[in-house]
């Protein structure tokens, strides 16, 4: 641990703020209160190590360190040492949201040590996400054999891609795709992968028991639509829960549990409007779309999201940590209070302090953050 040293100087950042601008948004009914105070005191954030646009972090059984650097490809990072880049991927797509973005550790990892990494391929016209698996070196230093072994439809805009990658207990990769923000309409309908969750097995084909596998009311890796832009994925394996964030338009970020075959409502049911303020639709709910379990207005832009499983945070278990990158009350890493698989409350920490692009949990039980803006990956330590 003699790697961590104290951050010195995060202020507030005003100029951020201005982004998502003020919230004419609808009421919010169903909005949870704050959370009941846990046994943790409070938190604070240790520079792990320096990174530039980190994306996604993955922890190695061995406590070391993967994660993406949107422009930057896949790095190394192990205690001692100084974070380096690992070779193999091709050169990504990089353009507004696009690059080298989620990425997850094979379940049999220990035995195979396989990786998934997601990044964006192809041309301003035409790009789309795709999943590459790999070999991890045993030097760490080089991801052998890459192989594509999914890509998803084509768009021509260089937004909203999703692209968290997690595996479910059977084994089977969940990747979120992006509606493109222009393909909007394209998230109603499961016969393209706008504003999906897909499903595949780790080598890229897809699992029998997937809800539209025989192709004919939607394509056969689409696990769940009517999403608009899912970047914070998490597998509870404990309660075979798949838990998706989504950003919503100006407003109307939401939590959802993701089940095969349902639709999420986007854009034809949101808590959200326009980024102009102009309405998107005025429904709320209809029959045949899910309701989120709790949902941001005004929006805090989520990404990443993962649960507590160790007893670093006492009273903290078993709960959910969404990172949030911007809006009037955004840059807060959230803990949402799960009782029971259901929200029973909200709590903004480390409010202001800076945009979570990730939060995992490390193989030592600790929260890890990295931040979009500040440019590196933070351990959150606990006062007890
Ligand atoms: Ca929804």
């Amino acid at each position: 641990m003699s790697v961590f040293s104290r951050l010195a100087v995060l202020g507030p950042l005003a100029i951020m703020l201005s982004a998502c601008g003020e919230a004419s948004a609808p009421a919010a009914p169903a909005n949870t209160g704050p959370a009941q105070p846990g046994a943790v005191a409070g938190v604070s954030l240790e520079l792990v190590t320096p990174a530039e646009q980190p994306w996604g972090m993955a922890f190695l059984p061995d406590g070391g360190l993967l994660f993406t650097e949107k422009e930057g490809g896949l790095k190394f990072f192990a205690a001692g040492g100084s974070a380096a880049p690992v070779s193999g991927l091709p050169a990504a797509y990089v353009a507004g949201q696009a690059g080298y973005l989620g990425l997850a550790l094979d379940p049999e990892f220990e035995s195979n040590r396989l990786v998934y990494v997601a990044l964006s391929i192809g041309t301003d016209a035409a790009n789309s996400t795709a999943v590459f698996r790999g070999r991890l070196s045993e030097d760490h230093t080089a991801l052998e054999n890459p192989e594509q072994i999914f890509k998803a439809d084509a768009r021509d805009t260089a937004y909203h891609y999703g692209a968290r990658l997690a595996f479910g207990g059977d084994g089977k990769l969940f990747v979120s795709l992006g509606e493109g923000f222009k393909y909007m309409a394209d998230s109603q309908n499961p016969k393209n992968t706008h504003g999906t969750i897909v499903r595949i097995n780790s080598d890229g084909t897809v699992p029998a028991d997937n809800p539209f596998a025989d192709g004919v009311n939607g394509k056969p890796e689409v696990w769940s639509y009517g999403h608009r832009n899912v970047q914070g994925l998490y597998f509870d394996a404990a309660t075979d829960t798949l838990w998706a964030t989504e950003h919503g338009p100006r407003g109307g970020d939401e939590l959802n549990i993701v089940k095969p075959g349902v639709n999420y409502g986007w854009p034809k049911i949101t808590y959200g409007v326009n980024y102009d303020g102009t309405v998107i639709t005025k429904e709320t709910a209809a029959e045949g779309m899910a309701q989120p379990e709790t949902y941001w207005v005004p929006s805090i832009a989520p990404s990443g999201l993962t649960m507590v499983t160790s007893d670093k945070y006492p009273g903290w278990e078993g709960d959910l940590f969404a990172g949030g990158m911007n809006g009037p009350d955004g840059l807060v890493l959230v803990r949402i209070d799960i009782q029971d698989g259901k929200v029973a409350g909200k709590e903004n920490l480390l409010k202001g302090e800076m945009a979570f692009r990730d939060v995992v949990q490390g193989t030592d039980g600790y929260l890890y953050v990295a931040n979009k803006d500040f440019d590196g990956i933070f351990r959150v330590v606990p006062q007890l």
